[in-house]
């Protein structure tokens, strides 16, 4: 039977550093062919995933430079599907910065799906799965940990997030 096809947006959230930019290096193999800037310095790359039933053919949005969620360009977030949540495990304010990140993406494009992802779970000095709790409460769901070094989990992301986008499509 011939595959069901859609094109989703997501955004890659979260202060710099945490390693947006490298978790999409990480998930995407045909890097350098699918590739634009857009004029206000984020770049989008496509990738698409084979979901059983339903390919779907996610456009990838990553902030350039180190913006935090008040100074980002709201062109940005507008139409976005979905997005990930991305912090730094070893850097606790970049967790409780996500709370912001969240608000000002929903605030946008309305209610879609989000998914918070604590990376860097390769290295030491790790903050407190309490402290992880506490703010995966606030977000209404659990961290997915991953390593964009190692590949750990970073699949498992993304593919997760692509299933939440395509709820309700049958
Ligand atoms: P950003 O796009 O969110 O700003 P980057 O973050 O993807 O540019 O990553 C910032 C730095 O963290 C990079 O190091 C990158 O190699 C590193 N990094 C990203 N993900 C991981 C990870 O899972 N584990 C480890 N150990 N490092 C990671 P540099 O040194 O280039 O600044
Ligand atoms: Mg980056």
């Amino acid at each position: 039977m011939e595959k069901r096809k859609f094109i989703r947006k997501i955004c890659l959230l979260g202060d710099g550093g945490v390693g947006k930019t490298s978790l999409v290096r990480r998930f995407v193999f045909d890097f350098f062919s699918d590739e634009y800037l857009t004029s206000f310095g984020t770049k989008v790359t496509k990738k698409v995933l084979d979901l059983g039933q339903i390919e779907l053919t996610m456009m990838i949005w990553d902030i350039l430079g180190q913006k935090t969620h008040k100074t980002l360009h709201h062109a940005y977030y507008k139409g976005a599907n979905g997005a990930l949540l991305v912090c730094d495990l070893t850097r606790e304010e970049t967790i409780r910065n996500l709370i912001g990140w969240r608000d000002d993406f929903l605030a946008v494009v309305g209610s879609v799906p989000v998914l918070p992802i604590a990376n860097k779970n390769d290295l030491e000095g790790k903050v407190s799965d309490a402290i992880l709790a506490e703010i995966g409460d606030r977000l209404g769901q659990g961290f997915v940990k991953t390593s964009a070094k190692t590949g750990e989990g970073v699949q498992e992301a993304f593919i997760r997030l692509g299933k939440a986008l395509m709820e309700g499509v049958d």
